[in-house]
């Protein structure tokens, strides 16, 4: 039996923190053999809620969870943490704009860096979901003087599962036969979900692998509704379901620390952002989003793909947009 790894979860009362610890201590996100401590970190107000949410753990009866601590001390949460899904942040209040909500969230993210740098195992895995995703953990690596930027990623794995969707959807195909989408830049509006490299497997028959823009056959709805369907999909779920997205934004990290962890399948890549290595023309240690591979619990940018002009043009606008928000966030 192997020995439990410590895998932190944070705004561990919120709604996509209810989905996922349920899936992680089914061993979703790191397999059906491998033991798990949970550490669940919220506010210290929401402290009595959080064994509510141990209880039901425990309810469950699953055989892989050993440990489950409740706390709001980030020592306690992050002490020789393994895996850490920084989910919680603040959301936007009355009359706070856009660059009052950057900085409440920067000094959250900079004290969750510097207790990960204090207290994780020096190999942590940080996934930041809690938006401004990308920002916050660029600040959070800043923040980890003694741990590597590789040790921080943000989640694009929600619009990169969403334009797989969206895919699969039109071309009425199950989802694992789409392969090999991209997803560029910030987990915002901005972001660009790219099919000029992605493929059908299977598609239109048995055995055949078609480029998905020759299967789709449809400039306009690709540069489009399928463009604008992605981008905005967050906003149309809040409006359809009164709340935002918390299953498909738990299923979207369990899919990205997994792949992180247990590797990505031959030949393919998925969305994740990482810090920059200047690849692509995107500056260095930027949170950004590219297409990566993994394997033996290392990450690497894919190289070498050929990008159109519109491409090109996107990248820059999240390029940019990722600079203001580091400089509005004070960094
Ligand atoms: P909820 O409001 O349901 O839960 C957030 C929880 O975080 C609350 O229990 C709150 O007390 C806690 N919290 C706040 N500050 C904290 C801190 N400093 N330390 C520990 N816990 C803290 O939000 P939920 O729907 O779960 O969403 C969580 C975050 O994910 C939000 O920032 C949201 O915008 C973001 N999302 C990111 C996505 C992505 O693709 N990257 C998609 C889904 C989601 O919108």
């Amino acid at each position: 039996m192997k020995s439990p790894v410590n895998v932190v979860v944070t705004g561990a009362c919120g709604n996509i923190a209810y989905a996922i610890v349920m899936m992680i201590a089914q061993g979703q996100m790191l397999g059906t053999d491998q033991p798990i401590n949970l550490r669940l970190l919220d506010l210290p107000a929401f402290e009595a809620a959080l064994e509510g949410v141990k209880m039901e753990l425990v309810d469950g009866a699953y055989p892989l969870l050993r440990e489950i601590v409740c706390t709001s001390d980030y020592a306690t949460a992050f002490e020789q943490a393994d895996i850490a899904l920084l989910i919680g942040a603040k959301p936007r209040g009355p009359g706070m704009d856009r660059s009052d909500l950057l900085k409440a969230n920067a000094s959250i993210f900079a004290g969750q860096g510097q207790a990960l740098d204090k207290h994780a195992r020096r190999n942590v895995k940080v996934l930041v979901v809690g938006n401004p995703a990308n920002t916050n953990a660029y600040i959070a690596a800043r923040n980890a003087p003694s741990l590597s930027p590789s040790c921080f990623h943000a989640m694009t794995r929600l619009d990169h599962n969403r334009a797989v969707g969206q895919v699969a959807t039109h071309l009425n195909v199950p989802c694992d036969r789409v392969k090999n989408i991209i997803i560029w830049g910030n987990h915002s509006n901005s972001m660009h979900p790219d099919l000029s490299h992605a493929s059908v497997t299977h598609y239109p028959e048995p055995g055949m692998i078609t480029p998905a823009v020759a299967a789709l056959n449809d400039p306009k709805w690709i540069s489009e509704t399928f463009v604008n369907t992605v981008a905005l999909r967050g906003g149309a779920i809040i409006k359809a379901r009164g709340k935002s997205s918390a299953a498909s934004a738990a299923q979207a990290a369990v899919h990205h620390v997994r792949d992180w962890v247990l590797g990505t399948p031959k030949g393919e890549w998925v969305a994740m952002s990482v810090p920059s290595d200047g690849s692509y023309g995107v500056p260095k240690d930027l949170v950004f989003s590219f297409p990566c591979r993994a394997s033996n619990g290392v990450y690497e940018i894919v190289q070498g793909l050929r990008i159109d002009e519109t491409t090109k043009a996107k990248i820059q606008v999240n390029i940019d947009e990722l600079l203001k928000e580091k400089q509005e966030a004070g960094y």
